[in-house]
């Protein structure tokens, strides 16, 4: 069988669904298997809407041990499924290819403890981010990554494509962050590594495995993360500068004055800026310019951390650095100036298709491939435009057009990966390689490191039935 709609991709020799399977699946999770076809379309498509499955099932567990019995009998059956969170995933790695089954975390959404000394939470994989956030703020500790889909993405999910997000800068990658990981096997075995430790060398360090293998060597069924405190004052500034050299220069002089209060730095080009005014409404804080920085700081003491930031925008505008800014005053401004920078992915969407990549590049060369891509795609695309996390090196690059255009992708693909390759960056910084770009990972990682991945995906799930197509290239 080869799917119509990709043509390149072979569907695997899996079982296809019986009636003995699904009155199986029935009496394992009563009232949880989801069959009827209007239900299935939100679990078949992305949130990008570029790819589509067409599983006929969908599965809703509750707890570790219902996730192994279904893990297992996939297993011995040779029925393929695909793990799935808040499905708000980039690259096409949480919605099936063919008529893999969906397991879905939403019903998994259970804190399981808290540690208020340590900030240590437990629970399930299936917990909302923005939920988890909201119960730590109460207790004055906050998740320790932040990200535009926080509304709907699973922790599972995040922990799983290894998401960076936001403030990365000041807490670090989830693989610094969560202590403990449990995860299912495709075997159905539980590898039971939740610990909540802050230090453990007893031999290879397993969970690391499960942070960033999309869903391809187990399912993520609870994780233990570590929390920082909530800071007590947080200030927002957005700032205007003429030139990417000017961006760098904001980052470097930022760094040394805001120093330990720096919680992110943001960049986005007027490109984005106007497809948020065109497409969602929004509305530019300040005058115009080519490159916008948003800066943040979070402190323990108000007055202090306002005192550092002040002397830094005296800093910056004297020097001829920043051009013109805006400092949030309250939390409705502050996140209205979030939302800028947060919503420009869900603006892109709006101009019909969208070509998005997301890459890490040696900070110097991280705006010469947009100038250069600019040059390139001329007036063939309706906007070029680009933005991220300036503090990480890491680029948010896309380009839309009406309707998707295969010329146009001619012109973006392979060129922007070998430009990346040859600078050394890498082709996926923290959106993960999922169905759309498992064929890229070549061009940042040498073929024994992939025959090594290769390797483990067998020794982890030799039938290959944990999200087949994704991340391992063909
Ligand atoms: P899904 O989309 O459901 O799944 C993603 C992948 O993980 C799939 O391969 C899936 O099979 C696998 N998976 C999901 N749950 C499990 C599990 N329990 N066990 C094993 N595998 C599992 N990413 C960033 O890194 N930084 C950002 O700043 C950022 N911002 C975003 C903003 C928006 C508006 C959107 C739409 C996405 C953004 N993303 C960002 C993409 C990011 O990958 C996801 O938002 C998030 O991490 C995915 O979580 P999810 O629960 O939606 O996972
Ligand atoms: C962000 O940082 C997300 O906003 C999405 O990672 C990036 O849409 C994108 O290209
Ligand atoms: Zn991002």
């Amino acid at each position: 069988l080869t799917s119509v709609r990709y043509p390149h991709v072979q569907r695997g020799k899996y079982a296809t669904l019986t009636e003995k399977d699904v009155d199986f699946f029935q009496k394992l999770l009563p009232q949880r298997v989801l069959q009827d076809p209007s239900e299935l379309d939100g679990y078949n498509i992305d949130w990008m809407r570029t790819v589509r499955g067409n599983s006929q099932m969908v599965l809703r567990p509750k707890t570790t041990s219902e996730v192994a019995e279904i893990l297992k009998y996939c297993n011995e059956r040779h029925l393929a499924v695909v793990p799935q969170g808040g499905n708000t995933g980039l690259v096409g790695g949480s919605v099936p290819v063919f008529d893999e089954i969906v397991i879905s975390t939403q019903l998994m959404n259970q804190i399981i403890s808290l540690d208020e000394v340590s900030g240590i939470v437990v629970c399930q994989s299936g917990c909302i981010l923005e939920t988890l956030d909201n119960y730590l703020a109460e207790r004055e500790l906050m998740m320790p990554l932040d990200l535009g889909a926080k509304g709907s993405c699973h922790i599972g999910g995040n922990v799983s494509t290894n998401a960076g997000g936001l403030r990365l800068l000041r807490y670090g990658s989830l693989h610094g962050s969560v202590l403990g990981v449990e995860a299912v096997l495709a075997s159905g075995e539980i590898v039971d590594c939740l610990s909540s430790l802050r230090k453990d060398n007893t031999g290879y360090d397993l969970k690391q495995l499960f942070i960033g293998s999309e869903g391809t060597l187990g399912m993520v069924t609870s994780v233990s993360i570590l929390c920082p405190r909530r800071p007590k004052a947080v200030n927002v500034a957005f700032l205007g500068v003429e030139n990417f050299e000017a961006a760098l220069q904001t980052f470097q002089l930022c760094k040394g004055m805001l120093a330990e209060i720096l919680s992110a730095c943001e960049f986005m080009d007027q490109e984005s800026m106007q497809c948020i005014q065109e497409n969602l409404k929004l509305t530019n804080p300040i005058k115009s310019y080519p490159l916008y920085i948003l800066i943040e700081t979070s402190g323990s003491h108000g007055s202090h951390d306002e005192e550092k930031l002040n002397a830094f925008l005296e800093a910056a505008m004297g020097k001829g650095i920043v051009q013109d800014g805006t400092i949030a005053m309250d939390v409705t401004q502050r996140q209205n100036i979030w939302g800028l920078r947060e919503r420009i992915a869900e603006g892109l969407l709006h101009d019909g298709y969208n070509y998005k990549y997301d890459i890490s590049l040696p900070l110097p060369k991280l705006y010469e491939i947009v100038e250069d891509m600019r040059q390139r795609l001329g007036s063939k695309v309706t906007r070029v435009v680009s933005y991220g996390h300036l503090g990480d090196g890491n680029l948010h690059f896309n380009v839309t057009t009406p309707e998707y255009n295969k010329e146009v992708l001619g012109l973006i693909e392979p060129y922007i990966y070998e430009w990346t390759s040859q600078v050394r960056g890498s082709v996926s910084a923290e959106h993960g390689l999922g169905f759309k770009k498992r064929d890229c990972i070549r061009y940042s990682k040498e073929p024994n490191a992939v025959k090594m991945m290769v390797k483990m995906k067998k020794l982890f799930d030799p039938n290959g039935i944990l999200n087949p197509y994704k991340t391992i290239p063909l």
